[in-house]
């Protein structure tokens, strides 16, 4: 046998034992042992219990948290806080392909700004997508704050889809937030600016400059924005911030904060007083009150006009359609939350220490009572703020966000000064209980709290600081999410969990169950435009074109596919200055059965999940000899998943000669790895014994990994009958190398009956007949 087939047969060897082994080798120390040796207390032991997973458990919570400047989303489970997946979305993120396929670069290049990449996100609010203000676990929406953008990520895959950019914005922060039925993603301005491209002088501040609010429509059907049916609100130059859509009684409406309302232009530099200064000087601010229900329509109507492509309704024409009135809210407010039942909308002032409670339906009173204190200065009537008041509470220093239990009238907020979580009773106006984080907390999530209708449960503090909390790593710190347990009266801190990437903002959390994400592609699928694709090949079918234009402009195609454990074609030959577009489609029906594809010299990296084809286009420019690969450890000859581009000079012209082998192989050979294959096929034999004895078919996996067995077998048939072809004409060194291509498709079959035999031991299955 050659060296090749020998690793890999004590590789296959060393798996069967592996999994054989039988994992009796339990610590012989008690718990009090334990908790001695590492200092634990009995509530830590508590704590522990309510978060430990154990191994192949599954959490009962999936979270979606926004991955800060890092321009993705973090998933991981709730309680036991492990990390599940990054996402990539505003930022290229190599593991997935992402930013490296030509798929997945038209969906970043959607986010051009421009004519401008922009390879970062400041990634801020995660928003799952909603049935009748439920979560219903299709979508999730993220923005970026830097450049106010809005994505669609799928759930059914976790991959982006799409990338828009706010024609009129240069930043935003109150996004991404939707209507209960998703019929609307709301993104409000921060920084105000001209809608324009052009230079305005900052002396123009007050009449050029602009906040706005955008309702981005979306299409339930096809699962995108549809800019072309959004629409923007105008609003005054002040710091828009965070948003909530009003539901039940509140439903038609959208709530939008802002600061600055002193329309204050700083200029340091110049002598002036600073911005947090000027920015900070009136003791109100306002809250925004929209309608997007009569805005829509307005919209459809076709009484709107459009500017740079977006539907702009001015504030004249706002005013005088009742779209938009302000609240006065404390200085400097922050978040803005609707209860679940619609009914009130709590404001929580950075520097003011009450939240205020605002009542829907005395706001709905007020005006249609015309019970304004005045207008701003461009005509936006003003509510009297006491009269559409519920009530303020003084919760502590600091507070910013709030969310939901599944108690009625219970609500959490967040206070960053104090570095506490506030438990309170928004109907009663009173304190319930406090609890200390580490440090400086921002936003806070409970599981579907923003939702009609939370679960409770846990919290996670998301953090702004983490100090001392963790192993020093240098001077930049990792993020800390605090898991609290508000199952009880009083809340319980149960675990840290340090969070590697990016300022993390904000997080969404949904009920692991709602999510029915695939496990494989329809066959030669396109995963970013959801459609078959173009490119895709098929067992047999792989080809090499290459075409070129009148001017002598040659590009080639590869059409390829990937399966364990080769990469077809195995040789690519162009010329230097081709064009080279490589189309790979994964034929693995196996669970979890990824090919990489990685390539020296070109910067091409691709992922191909089972089903996926993706493409990489590159320019050819300099002759030589570039390998490429399999970048996943799929399978015991995964190190032999490889290949050459051959760029030949122009004009080259190969000389006849032939391919020499390294080895030469004969009879011997051939008998020798033929007397494996049959050893092997006993095992295989034994293993298929086993399964077909139990009830295999009550185990939606093993079924899985017996069809891709049955697969794996037919194609060592394919490949036996070869060597055995080979063999009667006595050509030796074929009927060996197809013997151990053979034996390859054996091997894979008992990995696949091994892990298939496992998991039915470990699962109980039952002996039948
Ligand atoms: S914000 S820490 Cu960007 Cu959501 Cu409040
Ligand atoms: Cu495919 Cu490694």
């Amino acid at each position: 046998m050659n060296a090749i087939g020998k690793r890999a047969l004590s590789l296959a060897v060393g798996m069967g034992i592996g999994l054989m082994a039988s994992s009796s080798a339990w610590s012989q120390s008690t718990l009090e042992e334990v908790m001695k040796e590492r200092g634990l207390t009995q509530k830590d032991i508590l704590a522990a219990a309510k978060t430990y997973t154990p191994t192949g458990g599954r959490d009962e919570y999936i979270a979606v948290s926004s991955g800060g400047q890092s321009g993705q989303l973090i998933i991981y489970g709730i309680p036991s806080m492990r990390l599940l997946k990054y996402v990539g979305v505003f930022t290229p993120e190599p593991w997935q392909g992402y930013g490296f396929d030509d798929e997945s670069k038209a969906v970043l290049a959607q986010g051009r700004i421009n004519g401008k990449d922009i390879t970062f996100g400041d990634t801020h609010h995660p928003a799952f997508s909603e049935t009748k203000g439920d979560y219903d676990g299709r979508y999730v929406f993220i923005n970026d704050k830097a450049n106010p953008r809005v994505a669609v990520v799928d759930l059914h895959d976790f991959e982006t889809k799409q990338i828009v950019v706010n024609p009129l914005f240069k930043s935003e922060h109150g996004g991404a937030f939707v209507t209960p039925n998703t019929e609307y993603i709301m993104e409000a301005t921060q920084y105000a600016a001209p809608y324009g491209d052009d230079f305005v002088p900052l002396e123009e501040f007050n009449d050029k400059y602009r906040g706005g609010l955008t309702y981005w429509s979306f299409n339930n059907k096809k699962g995108r924005i549809e800019p072309e049916n959004s629409f923007t609100l105008e609003l005054g130059p002040y710091s828009q911030d965070l948003s909530d859509a009003g539901k039940g009684p509140s439903y038609g409406w959208g709530f939008t904060n802002s600061f600055c309302t002193e329309r204050y232009v700083g200029g340091i530099e110049k002598g002036r007083p600073p911005y947090e200064a000027g920015c900070s000087q009136k003791d109100t601010d306002f809250l925004h009150v929209t309608n997007w229900k009569k805005a829509e329509e307005l919209v459809k109507a076709g009484k709107v006009k459009k500017l740079k492509g977006m539907y702009l309704i001015p504030m004249e024409q706002a005013i005088a359609e009742g779209l938009l009135y302000l609240i006065p809210e404390p200085k400097s407010p922050h978040g803005v939350d609707v209860t679940p039942d619609g009914t009130k909308i709590i404001v929580a002032g950075k520097l003011d220490t009450h939240v205020s409670v605002f009542s829907f339906d005395k706001i709905m009173k007020a005006i249609k009572g015309k019970k304004f204190e005045g207008t701003d200065p461009y005509g936006v009537p003003i509510l009297d703020m006491k009269a559409t008041l519920h009530t303020q509470v003084q919760l502590g220093l600091g507070p910013l966000h709030t969310q939901m239990d599944s108690k009625p009238c219970v609500a959490y907020t967040s206070l960053y000064v104090d570095s506490m979580v506030a438990k309170w009773d928004y109907c009663e106006g009173k304190v319930l209980d406090k609890i200390s984080i580490h440090y400086n907390i921002g936003h806070l999530m409970t599981m579907e709290g923003d939702t009609v209708s939370p679960d409770g449960k846990y919290l996670v503090a998301l953090n702004k600081l983490a100090i001392d909390r963790f192993n020093p790593v240098g001077p930049l710190h990792p993020q800390n999410h605090q898991l609290i347990d508000i199952s009880g009266d009083k809340m319980q801190l149960l675990y840290d969990m340090p969070l590697p990437l990016g300022e993390p903002h904000y997080v969404a959390a949904i009920k692991a169950d709602k999510l029915k994400p695939a496990i494989r592609y329809k066959s030669g699928w396109n995963s970013r435009t959801d459609s078959r694709h173009k490119w895709r090949s098929r067992a047999g079918r792989e080809k090499t074109e290459r075409t070129c234009d009148a001017a002598g402009k040659c590009t080639v195609h590869v059409k390829g596919t990937l399966i364990r454990s080769h990469i077809t074609p195995e040789t690519i030959e162009v010329f230097e200055g081709d064009t080279v577009s490589i189309h790979l489609t994964n034929l693995e029906r196996a669970q979890d059965e990824t090919h990489g594809f990685a390539m020296y010299g070109q910067n091409v990296n691709l992922s191909v999940e089972p089903g996926k084809t993706v493409s990489a286009t590159f320019v050819a420019d300099k002759q030589g000899v570039y390998p490429y690969y399999c970048t996943e450890f799929c399978s015991a000859l995964h190190l032999e998943m490889q290949g050459y581009l051959l760029v030949k000079p122009k004009g080259y012209k190969a000389e006849a000669t032939t391919m020499k082998e390294g080895e030469a192989y004969t009879q011997a050979d051939y008998d020798k790895q033929v007397k494996t294959n049959l050893e092997t096929q006993a095992v295989i034999d034994s293993v298929v014994g086993y399964i077909t004895s139990h009830n295999f078919k009550d185990f939606p996996p093993v079924v899985a990994l017996v069809e891709d067995a049955t697969d794996q077998l037919g194609f060592a048939g394919e490949a036996k009958k070869k060597s055995e072809d080979f063999a009667a004409k006595k050509d030796w060194q074929n009927a060996t190398l197809w013997a151990g291509q053979w034996w390859q498709y054996q091997v894979k079959t008992a990995d696949m009956g091994l892990r298939a035999k496992t998991y039915l031991e470990e699962h109980g299955a039952k002996k039948v007949k």
